[in-house]
């Protein structure tokens, strides 16, 4: 274990008395609703989100990303400092990795030094918004949808290479986000950049096996400011159908324009039965990266309610990935991990607690407020000690963030790991 079990279990001595009382008061309340609490604790010890790899290591802007105290050096110190996420919070059990940032020689050692931290893996991202020392020829114009065959093909070759990688890793599927758009009106043909780029895509997932999806996911815009060639979600859906089955639509929170109703862009894309899963995180602006649920938990409530409500009718083909996708510009990463899950778990819970038949029948009333109240109860709820049982009962923390500073493992590993000096930038 990476922090000392004795002390994990001591602190949660420490605080049992008060959560029991809590637990318990919140029990007997949920009882009143004719709810059972230990039905709904099975639920949060069930439930899992994926860290990101590049969410471990401190995050910046295009002006510039000042490095935190031990920062780690690679895929392995990154697998290290997920492993402490999950032993803490016991609801982090995957990460997700991305391709060259966590390349290495032996994909089976990998697996199994995850498996060391009780970690798998979800998605595999690749990159073709980035050129790499070692690659001949440039995205600065774009990968897969880039005007020139030559670099499409060089585009599609790295994805394939994310396939494989994903299969020695037992990934469910490959992640394709990528920056190609214009910054010009004329600077390319809008129609020709998505042909480009669907012909490219087709040669990517004809390299899939069964046992993988292809996310597509799509951004409004950055780095490119004029088009985005997979710029919303109809974009991404129209690839999607167009590509077959296992091409799935991937939605990161940040990726829409401010106010835009997300959680109505996730039923439609479960009405088709094509909706890959998540990118969690919160913004304010554009894609500011920002903890998921610390600028706006309603709407991280309101993206839950749609998911219960499609898990719970037994959606068609309803098999979401759940992943983090942050950047930690000002916290300690782990610190902001583990606070983001815990949120993400919240919405989840918050939104199992919905009394659905009410609901149901409101909505049939058109009882406009019966309706609101009822799906609001569900966010009004204070969940914390269920979160907190459902972390306890697996052997995590009461408090991840309290017993992670108690265990003095940033100042461990600061000791280790060569202090990063001056600040570069980007968003790794
Ligand atoms: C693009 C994105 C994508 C990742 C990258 C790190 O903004 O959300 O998911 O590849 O961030
Ligand atoms: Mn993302």
């Amino acid at each position: 274990m990476l922090v000392s079990e004795d002390l994990v279990g001591s602190l949660n001595d420490a605080a049992k008395a008060a959560h029991d009382d809590e637990f318990g008061a919140l029990g007997r309340k949920l009882q009143r609703r004719g709810v059972d609490i230990e039905a709904v604790v099975a639920r949060a010890m069930a439930w899992s989100v994926a860290v990101p790899t590049w969410g471990v290591g401190t995050g910046g802007t295009r002006f510039a990303r000042f490095p935190g105290r031990g920062e780690p050096r690679g895929i392995h110190d990154k697998l290290a400092d997920c492993g402490v996420i999950q032993q803490l919070t016991r609801g982090t059990r995957t990460v997700s990795p991305h391709i060259p940032w966590d390349k290495v020689s032996d994909y089976n050692a990998l697996r199994q030094e995850a498996a060391q931290y009780g970690l798998g893996f979800d998605a595999v991202n690749s990159n073709t918004f980035q050129d790499q020392v070692d690659q001949g020829l440039s995205y600065r114009y774009g990968s897969l949808a880039n005007a020139r065959s030559d670099i499409r093909a060089q585009a599609v070759a790295h994805n394939i290479e994310c396939i494989e990688i994903g299969k020695a890793l037992g990934a469910p599927a490959l992640t394709v986000w990528i920056g190609d758009g214009t910054n010009f009106a004329g600077q390319q043909s809008l129609g020709r950049m998505f042909e480009n780029y669907l012909s490219a895509m087709e040669e990517v997932y004809a390299a899939l096996p069964p046992s993988m999806a292809m996310f597509i996911e799509h951004k409004m815009y950055e780095p490119a400011f004029y088009s985005t060639v997979i710029s919303d979600w109809g974009s991404s859906l129209m690839a999607a159908q167009a590509l077959g089955p296992q091409a799935k639509c991937l939605v990161d929170l940040g990726h829409h324009a401010p106010n835009v109703n997300i959680e109505q862009i996730v039923a439609r894309l479960v009405h088709v039965g094509r909706l890959a899963g998540f990118h969690f995180n919160d913004s304010k602006y554009g894609d500011d990266d920002l903890d998921a649920g610390s600028v706006d938990p309603f709407r991280l409530f309101l993206v839950f309610n749609e998911l219960v409500e499609a898990e719970l009718s037994g959606a068609k083909g309803f098999n979401p990935s759940y992943m983090i996708d942050q950047s930690h510009n000002v916290t300690d990463p782990i610190e902001s991990l583990m606070g983001s899950a815990v949120e993400i778990a919240r919405a989840y819970v918050q939104a199992s607690l919905v009394d659905r038949k009410t609901l149901a029948e409101s909505q049939e009333a058109n009882d406009v407020m019966a309706a609101h109240r009822t799906l609001k109860a569900g966010f009004l709820t204070d969940v914390s000690p269920i979160l907190a049982e459902a972390r306890m009962r697996q052997g995590g923390a009461y408090d991840p963030i309290a017993a992670y500073r108690a265990s003095g493992y940033r100042d461990r590993v600061a000791k280790e790991r060569p202090e990063v000096k001056g600040s570069s930038s980007g968003i790794v």
